[in-house]
């Protein structure tokens, strides 16, 4: 079950500079490999690999409307029903993250500030098999939709049934999601970056895919803006007397459920509590479809530390950076203010984060493996860019030449220079808005 560490064996074995996030060389190389012929060869090329990895061929590859709309009565009603209203949730958070047009600068004589324009065209990945999630298509879709992206492509593989998962076309349509193609792995991303004739492409690709599929990312970026290369996924959990075991426990499971790399960890003042959680991790386990992937996970990359103090607790988990802080104390938001590095915070006893994963609002799209350290959740941000601008009057742009010229000629740029003094050269007329 889950190990206990002391806080040098903790430090020692997930706070040393990490190597979490680096690619595998073969991997790579076939990623390199296909993404140069279905650039080069288009549908052809996309069509070959597909047999090969997939198997089969789909008869077409986007998913038709009466496919997409017949998708709406294979999935329950109640399904529907909760997708529509975390849907909601999830609308009224990303909304207030909009950002209109900005002024830094609104005087007679300088006007500057800052536009924000969507992204026009948009690639929302989501795999196929067991980790094809219908939340993750809400949390990718719905800020790009609010951002004002109104081409966005989806892809993901079919089996040999050439359906599409309809719990996912449902989530497609209410996440605003334009057209749906049955492609994935290395396939997918090529085609979505480069276009083939039957893809289109696009400017930029999210969403979260096995190691192919972010091999194939990162070998995209620069031509496609992309999300994140996201590692396995994590919870840090701050426990002190008040939290209940059983509660701590179920939220660690959650986490450890995703995979066998997943990684759940316990820091917490009282060891008594600490015993009672493990004691409940082996009962919650035993009754759990996934417990064979949940004891895996907690085991080899689990664990529980005991600190002497909430500060103590802090310490490591800023250093870790968790893609998830849960706070399960007396206080939990007096302590929000000691939290540096997490990608989301869930406080309380009755915010774990499933809560989240599903249904409140905020992203599940997070930064993993310590990348909170310098990134953020998903949010409508990934989705605008940024244009500033400026305006300067004739007086303006006199009263600023002489600094500008100064650090033209010491950058050795007179054409630079000249730019400036052209327009107040002795006896030109200044025509200016005429
Ligand atoms: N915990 C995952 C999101 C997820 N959980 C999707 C269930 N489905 C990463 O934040
Ligand atoms: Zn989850």
């Amino acid at each position: 079950m889950i190990p206990y560490y002391d806080l040098e064996q903790f430090r020692n074995l997930f706070l040393k500079r990490r190597k979490g996030n680096q690619l595998d060389n073969k991997i790579l190389t076939t990623a390199r490999q296909v993404i140069d012929d279905i650039r080069s060869n288009g549908d052809k090329a996309l069509a070959a690999y597909v047999k090969r990895f997939d198997g089969i061929i789909p008869e077409s590859w986007e998913v038709t409307e009466r496919e997409r709309e017949q998708a709406w009565s294979q999935v329950p009603k109640e399904v529907i029903e909760s997708l529509q209203a975390a849907a909601g949730n999830i609308r009224n958070f990303h909304k207030k993250q909009l950002q209109n047009t900005r002024f830094m600068d609104m005087t007679e004589d300088v006007i500057s500030g800052q536009l924000y324009r969507p992204i026009e065209r948009v690639g929302l990945y989501v795999p196929g098999g067991t980790a094809s999630y219908p939340s993750t298509v809400l949390m990718n879709a719905i800020p790009a939709a609010l951002a004002g992206v109104n081409q966005l492509f989806m892809a993901t593989p079919v089996r040999n049934s050439q359906e599409i998962s309809p719990v996912l076309a449902v989530a497609a349509d209410i996440a605003g999601v334009n057209k749906i193609y049955k492609v994935g792995g290395i396939q997918a991303i090529a085609a979505l970056a480069y276009g083939t004739e039957s893809i289109p492409f696009v400017d930029k690709i999210v969403g979260p895919g096995n190691a192919y599929v972010a091999a194939a990312k990162s070998l995209v970026f620069g031509d496609v803006g992309i999300d994140m290369i996201a590692g396995p996924s994590e919870v840090a959990i701050i426990a002190d007397d008040y939290a209940i075991p059983s509660y701590v426990a179920a939220d660690l499971i959650a986490q450890a459920e995703h995979d066998e790399n997943a990684r759940a960890f316990l820091f917490t003042t009282s060891s008594q509590l600490a015993e009672a959680v493990v004691k409940q991790l082996n009962e919650q386990c035993s009754s759990l479809p996934r417990r064979n992937i949940a004891e895996k996970s907690l085991a080899d990359k689990g664990a529980v530390i005991v600190v002497k103090d909430i500060d103590e607790a802090f310490a490591l988990v800023n250093q870790l950076a968790p893609e998830h802080l849960e706070i399960q104390t007396k206080e939990p938001l007096q302590l929000l203010s000691k939290v540096k590095n997490a990608g989301s915070v869930f406080l309380g006893n009755y915010t774990p984060e499933a809560l989240g994963d599903y249904f409140a609002g905020p992203n599940h799209v997070l930064p993993t493996s310590g990348t909170a350290r310098f990134s953020s959740g998903l949010s409508v941000d990934d989705f605008l860019t940024k244009t500033t601008f400026l305006y300067y009057s004739s007086q303006a742009l006199e009263s600023a030449a002489g600094h500008i010229t100064n650090i033209a000629e010491v950058e050795k740029l007179e054409g630079h220079s000249r730019a400036v003094k052209q327009r107040f050269r002795k006896g030109q007329k200044i025509n200016e808005r005429k």
